[in-house]
Parts: structure tokens; sequence; C-alpha cells
């Protein structure tokens, strides 16, 4: 755990007009702990804008006040007391970061253990499940909001992102906890799972279709990884949404302890993600490349074409999956 929360809730109280931002590949976590630390603030009689680094894909068009975020465009550079960067560190905020970096006053607040926290208040604890506990706990520990259902529904769509519906290891009886009162101020589960989960067009099921096409396992079956090529992509635009559609299926097979994605960003560049089980830390081998993330969820961008960047990849995660003491022993 990096700085303090009761620290980030004295410098949110200090200011009075803010703009939220976090990562770019936007995801249900980063998006609804925005917008309900923004709605928040605004029941605090704050002024609040939100600015997401990238687009916001139809996926979040079910979060309440999601119609008043704005996407970054060239030349931004609004006038506001401190800049709130969640769920994620500063350099993560694409187009935002000159922004960032010309001495607006930043609060951080995150969940990534390799986050070491920004900025002239910030709290960065990595055992939560996701931002939006974090968030849950400032709202009605610190700075004592009463949850609107608006609210509500932002932070329980952040809960379930991050712990793939409260599947995931970092599923615990707190972020269940915090869920139970989430739906008590009147998130709906079953609605939100439809949004996160289903709802989709045509088109998306037929992506998925060319994206398993390229499923590949290596010998032992500890290692699977999927691949998208620009090609493939064609006109429609990333989201989170697509990352975890995909990653779950090299994911999900039995023997596997560590699920890549590799995805072509253009010529030079590949987007790599991770997903581990058990012993294997994910967060490691995205170090190796300039990223970072959690044990069992990471990523790194790297400077190469795709198939120098798979293959660099592909023998770093062979080295660390042999190196990890009981795999392959299941
Ligand atoms: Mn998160």
């Amino acid at each position: 755990m990096v700085g303090s929360l009761e620290q980030v809730a004295q410098a949110i109280r200090a200011y009075n007009k803010f703009l939220i931002t976090w990562h770019v590949d936007p995801d249900p976590d980063c998006v609804g702990s925005g917008l309900a630390l923004k709605q928040a603030l605004q029941a605090m009689g704050k002024d609040v804008i939100c600015v997401s680094p990238d687009p916001l894909g139809e996926w979040f068009e079910f979060l309440p006040g999601i119609e008043s975020c704005a996407v970054f465009t060239e030349g931004f550079s609004p006038h506001v007391d401190a800049v709130i960067v969640e769920d994620c560190e500063p350099d993560r905020c694409g187009g935002l970061v000159s922004y960032l970096k010309s001495g607006v006053p930043i609060i951080n607040i995150d969940h990534h253990g390799t986050n070491l926290g920004f900025g002239q208040a910030f709290y960065i604890n990595p055992r939560a499940a996701a931002t939006g506990e974090i968030i849950y706990q400032l709202l009605t520990e610190y700075l004592h909001v009463s949850l609107t259902e608006a609210m509500a529904t932002n932070l329980y769509a952040a809960l379930a992102g991050d712990t793939g519906t409260f599947r995931y290891s970092n599923t615990n009886s707190r972020v269940l906890a915090a869920a139970s009162e989430l739906v008590k101020h009147g998130a709906n589960p079953a609605e939100i799972a439809v949004h996160l989960y289903e709802n989709r067009a045509y088109e998306e099921v037929d992506f998925l279709r060319a994206a398993l096409d390229t499923l590949e396992i290596s010998p032992r079956g500890e290692m699977s990884w999927i691949t998208v090529t620009k090609t493939m992509l064609g006109e429609r635009q990333w989201s989170g949404q697509r990352s975890e559609d995909l990653i779950k299926y090299p994911r999900m097979i039995k023997t596997v302890k560590l699920a890549i994605m590799f995805r072509e960003l253009d010529a030079a560049k590949t987007k790599v993600s991770f997903r581990s089980r058990d012993n294997i830390d994910a967060s490691k081998l995205a170090a190796l490349f300039g990223g970072g993330g959690h044990m069992h969820a990471a990523g790194c961008t790297i400077d190469k074409p795709l198939p120098e960047a798979k293959a660099m990849v592909l023998e770093a995660a062979a080295e660390l999956l042999a190196a990890s003491p009981g795999n392959g022993s299941e």
C-alpha cells in the first residue's frame, strides 16, 4: 500500500474544479469508477469533468452519466484545480500525458502494484480487487457521500469488470460485501451482467470467430496465446471488452497457466496482455518489456513488429514458466 486515502480525501475537499481521467484502452473499472467519483463530487458541490484518453465504445453506454464524458482531442488543456488520475499512473493516459506533466496538481488512485504513486496526494492499494473498491471506500468512509443508484451501478460495474463478475482470484469477502451494499443502493447485477457479457452485434461474434482461428498452445500445454492483426480488426474500434472477450479463451484451457494476447497496434508496435494462474507472476513478465499490472493480469506495449514481439515474449514466457517452481506438475 502506498500513500493514504485520507490525504486523497483532504485534497478532494480542498479543491473545487476537477478533471477525472484514466488509462488508454478503457475498461469498466476505470470508467465506472470515474463516473461514480464524478457524481459523488458533484453531490458535494464540486465542478467535475471526465475525460477519457480513448473513445468509449458502445460497451459503456449502459453506465449512468456516460454521455457526459468527453474524449481527449489534440490541444486539450482545460483549467482545473486538480486532475484525478484513477486506475493507472499518469503515463498510461495517452494523449493527456503532456497535459498531466504541465504542472497541474495530480491526485492518483489505483490498485496496480507496479504504480509507485504520483502527484500531491495518492493512494495505491494492490490488495483492492478494483479501483472501484477504493472509490467505494473513499465515498462511504471518507467523504460520507450518500450513494445514489447511478453511483451504485457504476461502482458495481467497476467491481464486476475487474473480478470477471466475482470469479477471479481477487474476489474476496470485502469486495462481495461492497457489491452487496451497491445492490442495496440500486445496482442490478443481472442487468449489468447482460451489458458486460451479452448484447453483442453479430459482427462482434463474427470477429471472435476470426480471432479464435489464431489460437495456439505450447507443446506442454502450459501456455496458450491468441493474435489480433490490424487487418482482422478492420474498421472496428478496440475496447477493453474485446481484450476480455479474447484472452478468456486461451485462459480457460485446463492446462494453461499463462494466457497471452498479441495485438498489432501498427507496423512497429505490439500490445501484449497476460493472464496467469497460481504462482505465475504476469506482472514480472510485463515488466521485462516496460509494462506492468497485477500478478495475474498484466500488459505491455513493445516497439517491435508483431512477429518479432511475439517471438521475444514467447521466449521470455517459456523461461518464466520453466523457472516457476511447481509448474508443470499440476
Ligand atoms: Mn482496474
